[in-house]
């Protein structure tokens, strides 16, 4: 039987709420300074959140509404170039300090670090992206905290594809069965499985009704003292709000399974 040794959190809806009021900002901010009159609603973010990756999403965008874009010899340094403009928009709402962790979060970690347990991240999301929310929300101190940040273009297919959290895995050097894996959305939860990870769900506006086969529990937030979190799937935690035993059991339970 593999004891759970790490953690891997996924990022964006995970950690924190960042689609609505965060990347989708940011990508309205980049289309505007460029004199573009593109604008996505929170409608149609959600829409576009079916793709994972910034650029990606751009691309899914215009084949939807300019795909004769698509065919133009410059396309793909536009791309980069708004994204690029983009990531700039965001990390400066990260430092302003407009994008809080989810309830429970700052405290599993803490959980895990005193238990000798090992962190971890796998996302899409580009790099400097993760190390901004988590020094605006845990200090200077907070990359520090995770073992292995696997972000953005390190690794060439996106989530659903295994390839982060395989790439996360190697890092650490673990097999996944002495792993779990953190997510919020389908995309994210095929790409845990794929991987062979376990893996627990908290699911938010956008990833709420998502089919996540396969996730050992899914529930609508990891909850704190006082502010329960309402299990969708799977296992209730023992005190109304996870923490790190319930994790634990949950994934001695997996393992155990023939
Ligand atoms: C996150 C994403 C990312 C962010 C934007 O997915 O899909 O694309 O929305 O990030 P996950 P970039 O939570 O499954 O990792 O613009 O930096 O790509
Ligand atoms: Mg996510």
């Amino acid at each position: 039987m593999d004891r759970l040794a790490a953690l891997i959190f996924d990022v964006d809806g995970t950690l924190a709420d960042t689609e609505r009021d965060g990347h989708r900002v940011a990508f309205n901010r980049a289309f505007a300074e460029a004199g573009l009159d593109w604008f996505w609603s929170e409608d149609r973010y959600g829409r576009l959140l079916r793709v994972t990756g910034g650029k990606e999403r751009i691309r899914l965008y215009l084949s939807e509404d300019w795909p004769e874009r698509l065919a133009e010899p410059d396309i793909e340094d536009r791309i980069k170039a708004l994204h690029a403009a983009k990531t700039r928009h965001y990390v400066a709402m990260l430092s302003e300090g407009t994008i809080p962790l989810r309830p429970g979060v700052r405290r599993l970690l803490q959980e895990a670090r005193r238990a000798g347990l090992r962190l971890a991240i796998a996302t899409t999301t580009t790099p400097e992206n993760v190390t901004g929310l988590l020094r605006a929300n845990l200090g200077d101190a907070g990359p520090g905290w995770f073992d292995v940040i696997a972000a953005g273009d390190v690794v060439p297919a996106k989530k659903p594809a295994p390839d982060i959290f395989d790439y996360a895995l190697r890092q650490l050097d673990l097999p996944p069965a002495a792993c779990l894996a953190l997510e919020d959305s389908e995309n994210g939860v095929r790409s845990a499985r794929a991987a062979g990870l376990p893996v627990v769900v908290t699911t938010n506006a956008y990833t709420r009704g998502e089919d996540f086969t396969g996730a050992l529990a899914v529930l609508d937030g990891f909850g704190e003292p006082g502010v329960p979190a309402r299990t969708v799937a799977g296992p209730v935690p023992a005190d109304g709000y996870v923490g790190l035993s319930d994790l634990q059991a949950w994934h001695r339970a997996a393992v155990d399974r023939p």
